[in-house]
């Protein structure tokens, strides 16, 4: 099963971002209910290293945390805008969320991440959209901001990638407790 580590959004911040699922030729846009921040992807894991990684991931434990939205962003690679999505605030509880995710992963078995962890909650994800039409959503949408919101738990996630896109199946949540 392929495996990665989220954190869901509540539903007013789901609401808010769909505002933004528009206005944007070609573009591929994540279900709302689907909206997520990765905070670590695994890929492929039998149900032995799923298991060590439930055991660690429930071993977390962090408060409770708000966390604010600000601005839009894309993902490019051979010249080509690939994804587009809205970034957060420099946080430093998110960041020691996911260096604990991390090192959960590392205690079950697997191999550090390497890449710089980059936080985004990905909108779009785009197949052939010129670079104006990016562009010009982005003069429109680009300072998009909203209320923080407070980050109350954290996610397994299961994803299955059918044809028209991938799909999540939540496995065990992890909650944060009172600051
Ligand atoms: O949060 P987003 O949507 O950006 O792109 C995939 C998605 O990220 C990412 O894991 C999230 C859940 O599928 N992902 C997919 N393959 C990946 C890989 N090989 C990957 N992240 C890192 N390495």
């Amino acid at each position: 099963m392929r495996l990665f580590i989220a954190i869901l959004l509540p539903e007013p911040v789901r609401e808010a971002l769909s505002e933004l699922r528009s206005g944007l030729p070609g573009a591929r846009w994540v279900e709302p209910e689907a909206l997520h921040l990765t905070l670590r992807f695994m890929g492929e894991v039998d149900a032995g290293e799923a298991e060590d990684i439930d055991a660690a991931l429930t071993a977390i434990h962090v408060p409770a945390f708000d966390l604010a939205i600000s601005g839009i962003g894309s993902f490019q690679s051979r010249r080509r805008v690939r994804s587009l999505w809205v970034g957060l605030g420099r946080s430093e509880p998110l960041e020691r969320l996911q260096g604990k995710a991390e090192s959960a992963v590392v205690r079950a078995g697997f191999e550090p991440e390497r890449r710089k962890f980059k936080p985004h909650i990905t909108l779009a994800r785009l197949k052939k959209t010129p670079v104006g039409h990016v562009g010009a959503y982005m003069e429109t949408h680009g300072t998009f901001a909203m209320a923080a919101f407070a980050v109350t738990g954290f996610t397994l996630m299961r994803s299955y990638l059918n044809r028209d896109g991938p799909h999540y199946e939540t496995l065990a949540k992890y909650p944060l407790h009172g600051p």
